[in-house]
C-alpha cells in the first residue's frame, strides 16, 4: 500500500519540501513531488528532488559495511566493521597522537543531521587539528572575509531576495545551482517576481548562463579578476558622491570607512578596465545602478570565491553592500535568524578574527576556521617525516575527484596505515578505504537543516522524521559516528548511543543557566532535561536548541514559544517570516563595530595591484554546473544522465576557429593533461573555457554502474593545487591558466 509523507530535499541548498509516496511492504519511496503547503517552496522542484526516489533506491548504493580484506572490500556485519574502525583508530591515536589522524568533511554534511551534530563531537574526540573539507574548495573565502567584517567566520549575510530592487550576481548561477549560501527554495520563481515588481537584475559572468540570460545587464569580465573590479566599483562610490547618508542608518556600527577609501584610490575604473576586459564607464553605470536604487543586494557566489583573490572580492561586495546602505535592511543583504541561532543578547565585544592559530606541517599553510585547505590533504599523507598523516576519516566526501590531482590523492590515500569512509558509495575515493560504513539512504534519515538555516531568505521550521523504518541491526549516520565518537573516548563502540547526546544536552544547559542574558538563566538543569521529548538523541538535541533560540519557549517561560512538539505537528513547516535587522546584536569584532577595513584585507591588497598591470594570460579556464548534476554523486541515477548533462568543453566559435579546433581538444594546465570533446558555443566569452566537475568515473574497483558508462573527465586533473587564495587557503578552480590544442 502507498502512503504519502513529507521529507525535505536534503540534495542541494534550497531545503525544498517534498511529497514523497512510500510502499511500507517493499519499504521503498515511490515517488516525490513538490509539496504545496511547504511554508518555504511552496511546490517548488528540479528534476533532482523528482530523483529522490531512484537515489534512495539505486542498486549502487550500499546496504552494509564494506572491510578490505586481501586487498578486496567485501562485505561485513556492523559490529565488526565499526569495532574494527574503533580498534584501528585507537591504535593509530595511540601510537601517533590524534593529529596523526586527518578528517575530510565533504559537502553532504551541510545537509545532513548526522554532519550537523556529530561530525564534530567525532573530530573533537579524536583530537585532531588536521581538518580538510570541502569548503577550501568552496565558499572559505567569503567565510574569511565574514570574520574580518563582523567578528565571526559564520555571520552570513544574505540577500533579501523577496524585496529587493535590483539583484547583483557576481560568479553564480542559480538558476542552475538553485542557489547557494543563499538557502531560497525556487530562485526562477523569485527572479521572476523581481521583473514582475519592476526590479532590476544585473549579472556578472564570463559565461552567458542560464541566470544571465534573464538579466537586464550581464558583464563579460575576464575570470579571477572581479575584486579589482568590485574595487572600481568602490572607487566609483566615493569618488562620485553615492556613499549612502550614514550608511542607511548604520554608520554609528561601522569603522574603517576612510581607510577603504583610500585603499580604492589606485583602483579607478580606467585603471582596472583593461585587466578586467570591462570599460570603465559600465563599471560606472554598475557602482551609479547599485547605489541609486531603491535597495540593491550584491551576491556574490564560486566565481567570486574558488579564485586568486576570492577573500578580496568577497570582502569588497559586502563593503558594497554597506557603502550604499544596503546592509541589514530590507530589500538589501541581510543576517537570517535561523530557529536553532541562540535568543539573541546584549552586544557584546568579540575577539579580532585570526587565521594561522596553526600551520599545515609541508606546506605552512595558516589555518582558517579551524582548517587546513583540502588543497593539502595529499601532501601531508604522502610527504615523509615526524607528524605525517597515518590514517583519514572521510565523511561524506569524494575528494579524489573535487580536490585538486586526484591521482596523486589516491596514491596518498593508499599509503595511509587506514582509511575509512562514511559513504553510501563505492566511488573514486571510498575505493581506496579499508573500511566503508554507509549511512542509510534519504527515506530513513531525518532532516533538519541546521546549517541551511543560518543561510535562509525566509525563517522557517521545518523538521522532516525518517519516512521509511531502517532494518534491525542499521545504524543511521548519527549513530554510525556516536559509536565511533565514543568508542575513541574510551567508551567502547557499543557504548549507548544516547550517552553522546546527553552529555551535549548537559553542557549546553549547565552554560546556558550560568548566563545571566540567557532565557533560561539560573534555572534548574534537571527540571528543563525532563522537559525535553522522549525521543532519538538528535531529537532531543533539536529540542533543546529550538527552545533555547530566538523563537523558542525559553523552557516554559515564553508562552508561545517554539518547541519541537509544535514543529512536529505543522508537518509543512512554522513561518518565521522575513528577515529582520540584526545590528548591532551580531557582531562579535573587537571594535564591536563592522570593521570595513581589516589589516590583513589591506596587506594582501598589493598582491591585486601587482595583478593589474599582468599581461592577460592565454586561455583560463572556469567551471559550470548542470541542472541534473550534483558535484561528484549524481552521475549514477538514469534519470539525470544525458542530454545537457555532458563532460565537454565549452568554448567560444572564434577562439575554435583560430585554434583549429574540432571534435576534441588537449587542455593543459599546471597539474597535467586531459583530452575532452568539444562543445562551441557563444555563451562564454573569448578566451574562457568552461569543465564542469564531478566527473572521472572510469577508475577501477568503484560500484557506479551507470555512472561508468558516460565516465567523462576529472577536470581537476589539470590543476595542483598550487595557486591559492592565500588569505582562505581556497584553491583556483574558476580562472585556472591552461593550454587547449586540437586533440
Ligand atoms: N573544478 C572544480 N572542482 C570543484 C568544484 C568546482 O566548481 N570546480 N566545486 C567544489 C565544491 S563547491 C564542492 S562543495 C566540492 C564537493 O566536494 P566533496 O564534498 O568532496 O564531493 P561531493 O561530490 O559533493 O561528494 C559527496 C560524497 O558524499 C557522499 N554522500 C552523499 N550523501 C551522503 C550522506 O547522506 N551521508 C554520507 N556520509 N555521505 C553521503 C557521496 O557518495 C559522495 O562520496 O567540490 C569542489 N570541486
Ligand atoms: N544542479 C546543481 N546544483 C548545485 C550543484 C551542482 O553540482 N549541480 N552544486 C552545489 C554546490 S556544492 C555549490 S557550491 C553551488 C554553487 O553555486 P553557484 O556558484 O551558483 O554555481 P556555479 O555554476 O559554480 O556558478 C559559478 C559561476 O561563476 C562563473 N564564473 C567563473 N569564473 C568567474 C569569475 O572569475 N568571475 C565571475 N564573475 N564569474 C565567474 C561561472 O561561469 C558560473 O556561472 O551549487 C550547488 N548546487
Ligand atoms: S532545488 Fe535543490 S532542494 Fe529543491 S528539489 Fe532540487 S535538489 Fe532538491
Ligand atoms: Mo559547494
Amino acid at each position: 500500500m502507498a502512503r504519502t509523507a513529507l521529507r525535505i530535499c536534503p540534495l542541494c541548498e534550497a531545503t525544498c519540501g517534498l511529497s514523497v509516496t512510500v510502499d511500507d511492504d517493499q519499504g521503498r519511496m515511490l515517488s516525490a513531488r513538490g509539496d504545496a503547503d511547504d511554508v518555504f517552496s511552496h511546490g517548488y522542484i528540479c528534476p533532482k528532488g523528482a530523483s529522490l526516489p531512484e537515489l534512495d533506491n539505486d542498486p549502487d548504493r550500499l546496504t552494509g559495511p564494506l572491510i578490505r580484506r586481501d586487498g578486496v572490500l567485501v562485505d561485513a556485519g556492523w559490529d565488526e566493521a565499526l569495532e574494527l574502525v574503533a580498534d584501528r583508530l585507537a591504535a593509530t591515536i595511540a601510537a601517533h597522537g590524534g593529529p596523526s589522524v586527518g578528517i575530510y568533511i565533504g559537502n553532504p554534511n551541510a545537509h545532513t543531521v548526522a554532519g550537523a551534530l556529530y561530525a564534530p563531537l567525532l573530530t573533537r574526540a579524536i583530537g585532531t587539528h588536521n581538518v580538510f573539507s570541502a569548503s577550501t574548495l568552496d565558499q572559505m573565502p567569503k567565510q574569511v572575509a565574514l570574520g574580518y567584517l563582523f567578528g565571526h567566520a559564520g555571520t552570513f549575510a544574505v540577500p533579501d531576495l523577496d524585496r529587493t530592487d535590483h539583484l547583483v550576481v557576481i560568479g553564480a548561477n542559480p538558476i542552475v545551482s538553485n542557489g547557494s549560501v543563499t538557502t531560497a527554495a525556487d530562485f526562477p520563481g523569485k527572479l521572476a517576481a523581481l521583473r514582475r515588481r519592476g526590479g532590476r537584475l544585473t549579472v556578472i559572468d564570463p559565461a552567458r548562463t542560464r541566470t544571465a540570460k534573464l538579466a537586464d545587464v550581464h558583464l563579460t569580465p575576464r575570470p579571477g579578476t572581479d575584486a579589482a573590479l568590485l574595487f572600481a566599483v568602490v572607487h566609483t562610490l566615493f569618488d562620485e558622491d553615492l556613499i549612502a547618508p550614514d550608511l542607511g542608518g548604520i554608520g554609528r556600527h561601522v569603522t574603517g570607512v576612510d581607510r577603504l577609501r583610500a585603499e580604492s584610490a589606485d583602483f579607478a575604473p580606467e585603471e582596472v578596465a583593461a585587466f578586467c576586459d570591462v570599460p570603465a564607464p559600465v563599471i560606472r553605470e554598475l557602482a551609479r545602478s547599485i547605489a541609486t536604487a531603491r535597495t540593491a543586494a550584491v551576491y556574490g557566489r564560486m566565481g567570486t570565491t574558488t579564485v586568486e583573490f576570492g577573500t578580496i572580492g568577497s570582502w569588497l561586495i559586502d563593503a558594497i553592500n554597506i557603502l550604499t546602505g544596503n546592509l541589514d535592511r530590507p530589500g538589501g543583504v541581510m543576517f537570517p535568524t535561523p530557529p536553532t541561532a541562540p535568543a539573541p543578547r546584549p552586544p557584546r565585544p568579540g575577539r579580532t578574527f585570526r587565521t594561522g592559530r596553526w600551520r599545515s606541517r609541508v606546506s605552512g599553510h595558516p589555518e582558517v576556521a579551524g582548517e587546513l585547505p583540502a588543497a593539502a590533504l595529499a601532501e601531508e599523507i604522502d610527504t615523509p617525516g615526524d607528524g605525517r598523516l597515518r590514517a583519514v576519516v572521510t565523511i561524506a566526501g569524494n575528494p579524489v575527484l573535487s580536490a585538486p590531482d586526484g591521482d596523486r590523492l589516491g596514491r596518498a590515500l593508499d599509503g595511509l596505515d587506514f582509511l575509512v569512509s562514511i559513504d553510501p558509495y563505492l566511488n573514486e575515493t571510498t575505493r581506496h578505504a579499508d573500511v566503508i560504513l554507509p549511512p542509510p539512504p534519504p527515506s530513513a534519515s531525518p532532516h533538519f537543516d541546521f546549517i541551511l538555516n543560518n543561510l535562509a531568505v525566509r525563517a522557517t521550521a521545518r523538521y522532516s522524521p525518517p519516512v521509511l523504518p531502517l532494518p534491525d541491526g542499521r545504524p543511521d549516520e548519527a549513530e554510525i559516528l556516536a559509536r565511533l565518537t565514543l568508542a575513541v573516548g574510551g567508551l567502547g563502540v557499543h557504548a549507548d548511543k544516547r550517552l553522546v547526546d546527553e552529555q551535549v544536552i548537559a553542557a549546553t544547559l549547565s552554560k546556558e543557566v550560568s548566563d545571566p542574558h540567557s532565557p533560561v538563566a539560573g534555572r534548574d538543569v534537571d527540571e528543563m532535561i525532563a522537559m525535553l521529548p522522549d525521543a532519538p538523541g538528535h531529537e532531543r538535541r533539536l529540542d533543546m536548541m529550538v527552545r533555547l533560540g530566538a523563537y523558542g519557549d525559553a523552557f516554559g517561560a515564553r508562552a508561545d514559544g517554539l518547541t519541537l512538539a509544535q514543529i512536529l505537528a505543522s508537518p509543512h513547516g512554522v513561518d518565521l517570516g522575513p528577515m529582520r535587522p540584526r545590528l548591532p546584536g551580531i557582531l562579535r569584532t573587537e571594535s564591536g563595530t563592522v570593521e570595513l577595513a581589516a589589516d590583513d584585507l589591506i596587506a594582501d591588497v598589493d598582491r591585486l595591484r601587482a595583478a593589474l598591470h599582468r599581461a592577460p594570460d592565454g586561455f583560463v579556464l572556469i567551471g559550470r554546473r548542470n541542472l541534473r548534476s550534483n558535484n561528484s554523486w549524481m552521475h549514477n541515477l538514469p534519470a539525470l544522465t544525458g542530454g545537457t548533462n555532458r563532460c565537454t568543453l565549452y568554448i567560444h566559435p572564434d577562439d575554435a576557429l583560430r585554434l583549429g579546433l574540432d571534435d576534441v581538444a588537449i587542455v593543459r594546465g599546471p597539474g597535467g593533461e586531459v583530452k575532452v570533446p568539444v562543445e562551441i558555443t557563444p555563451d562564454i566569452r573569448p578566451g574562457v573555457a568552461s569543465l564542469p566537475h564531478g566527473w572521472g568515473h572510469d577508475l577501477a574497483d568503484t560500484r557506479l554502474t551507470v555512472a561508468a558508462e558516460a565516465p567523462g573527465t576529472n577536470v581537476n586533473q589539470l590543476n595542483d593545487g598550487s595557486l591559492l587564495d592565500p588569505l582562505s587557503g581556497t584553491v583556483v578552480l574558476n580562472g585556472l591558466p591552461v593550454e587547449i590544442a586540437p586533440g
